[in-house]
């Protein structure tokens, strides 16, 4: 077999975003576009040689074929071991749970998470470290400067792996083992969790639960655990088939893209838990009986009730939220006597404190919660967390929110996103709010008064890295906050995202609808921030 080096010209459009570089799939078909930073990966690491690295991804159209180069490329590039999940399946908290027990250098995975799948839908492609997470920036950074150098790379002349057969096979000189895609991490999911107790909830009688793993890659991590280890009945697990093109929808899991799951929690007779995750299984979201808990809350559920779960039971050393995360988890670190640390959006972010054992749970208003038992936000784990708390505390999703609130106040949540805006107009809009920021402090608006504004910057505690421009935020005296921020994950055009939060303490009071809770700092993010006259849109095109 003959490693062949291939002359090669640069994009100038591969730079890794919040989450991995994404683009539509006619994107990375054109020729030498995904091998060019798939090379650009391997030229900025030191020290691989001979090494075992992880690779898999969420199944959409494309895994297969890329999966193939990457195989090929590796092997051309010196890499001693590739773990491939099963059919070029892994979802993302899975991959990072394999490169961590197998102390991987690193893992390759592939997914656009979310976004929609299929020869016109999305494709991404990710480099996580030796601790199982995301790279750090400054990994990103050097990945993307060589993709503006590069002018080479090399690719083994062999034939195809057989992906759907378990064991081990030879690629030049470099062995890939295919493993099973679920095995591995069930097995982590049982040393956290009581899955007893969880049983005997599940087979009680008393409750039953729905699970939607959207068309996406969970479908067969969620038939094993919760149908055949947890003895759910045969159909918890609704639309289980991962396919290629997700069946057209939205992998996304939230109240306007999980339909399904919201017509069975919300419709006659609901089940009384329901959960959906998202295309790489990274994400969550939890529904109790016509009931919608925000990922900003559940992640101060899951922090104030950590004890009761076998795998936190000695209590937790910090929590970490990201920036436009609610501020709910800070009361509970704050009753925890714990710290609580804020980050820029990006789970890359959580990586040191995890590390370090200042963070044992982090989380993000994005449906992304976690723990330092794998280095990637963990959507089943989220869910089996949740069904541990109701098999001890024995009550309802609903009533269990409704206390917390009792306890510790309710922050009125809710993120507004604006899609497929105009590029520059989504920017001036940045630049003029940002340029406004200095004057801000002291302004009313109504009965608001502006406490702070300002762009987020963040230093990590442990390396002191710095990143800036991470949104701006206004924070008024009676601590509410609206945040403005810009995807990094999108494919078209800019979206913009603007997240509202305010505080109740009363608890006569919360009751409400988010959005009539939230209707005065809505308005006066329009005042403030020109959307409307910017995006051109009257209204945000998806509200979570
Ligand atoms: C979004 C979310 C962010 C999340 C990221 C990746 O990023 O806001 O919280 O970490 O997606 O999640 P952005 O830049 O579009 O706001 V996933 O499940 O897409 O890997
Ligand atoms: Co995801």
């Amino acid at each position: 077999m003959n490693v062949k080096t291939v002359s090669t010209e640069p994009f100038d459009d591969q730079k890794p975003g919040t989450s991995g570089l994404r683009k539509q799939v006619p994107t990375f078909q054109k020729p030498n576009y995904l091998e060019n930073f798939v090379q650009s990966i391997f030229d900025s690491l030191e020290g691989y040689q001979g090494e075992t690295f992880v690779l898999g991804g969420d199944g959409r159209y494309y895994n297969r074929p890329a999966i193939q180069t990457i195989l090929k490329m590796a092997a051309a590039n010196g890499v001693g071991k590739m773990l491939v999940g099963r059919g070029g399946i892994l979802s993302t908290p899975a991959a990072s749970c394999v490169i961590r027990k197998n102390q991987a250098f690193g893992g390759i995975i592939l997914s656009a998470s979310h976004n929609p799948g299929g020869p016109e839908g999305d494709f991404g492609i990710k480099y996580n470290v030796t601790n199982g997470g995301p790279a750090p920036e400054k990994v990103t950074e050097a990945i993307f400067a060589r993709t503006k150098a590069i002018d080479t790379y090399k690719i083994l002349e062999a034939d195809d792996i057989d992906l759907d057969q378990l064991g081990s096979q030879q690629l030049g000189a470099m062995k890939v083992e295919v493993i099973d895609s679920v095995a591995d991490y069930a097995e982590l999911m049982e040393s956290l969790f009581d899955f007893d107790r969880i049983k005997e909830l599940l087979t009680s009688g008393n409750f039953r639960m729905c699970m939607d793993s959207l068309h996406a890659v969970t479908g067969p991590y969620a038939k094993e655990i919760f149908e055949n280890r947890l003895g759910a009945p045969a159909g918890t697990v609704q639309n289980g088939t991962p396919l290629e093109d997700f069946g057209g929808g939205h992998p996304d899991p939230n109240l306007v893209y999980a339909h399904d799951l919201v017509e069975v929690m919300y419709g006659d007779d609901a089940p009384d838990f329901g959960a959906a995750s998202d295309g790489d299984g990274d994400r969550n979201m939890i529904l109790g009986r016509q009931f919608f808990v925000t990922p900003s809350d559940s992640l101060a559920v899951l922090a104030a009730n950590a004890k009761l779960v076998p795998g936190y039971s000695k209590g937790l050393a910090g929590v970490a939220r990201s920036m436009p995360t609610s501020a709910a988890a800070d009361r509970v670190a704050a009753k925890l006597g714990i710290d609580c640390y804020e980050t820029p959006t990006g789970w890359k972010f959580f990586g040191n404190l995890l590390d370090a054992g200042k963070a044992t749970l982090c989380g993000e208003e994005s449906f992304g919660t976690g723990s330092d038992h794998v280095r990637e936000k963990d959507g089943l784990w989220a869910v089996f967390f949740w069904l541990n708390i109701l098999a001890v505390r024995q009550q309802s999703v609903e009533d269990i929110v409704a206390e917390h609130w009792q306890t510790y106040g309710r922050n009125y949540y809710s993120r507004h996103d604006y899609e497929g805006v105009d590029s520059n107009n989504a920017n001036t809009l940045m630049e003029k709010l940002r340029s406004a920021l200095p004057e801000m402090k002291g302004k009313k608006y109504g009965s608001y008064e502006v406490e702070y504004a300002d762009d987020f910057s963040y230093t990590d505690p442990i390396d002191g890295s710095v990143s800036k421009k991470q949104g701006v935020r206004i924070g008024f005296t009676d601590g509410s906050r609206i945040v403005f921020r810009l995807s990094g994950t999108g494919t078209q055009g800019a979206t913009l995202r603007v997240y509202l939060e305010s505080y109740e303490a009363d608890s006569s009071k919360h009751g409400l609808d988010p959005q009539d809770a939230l209707s005065e700092l809505i308005n006066l993010a329009d005042e403030i921030a020109q959307i409307r006259n910017y995006t051109g849109m009257e209204k945000p095109t998806v509200i979570t």
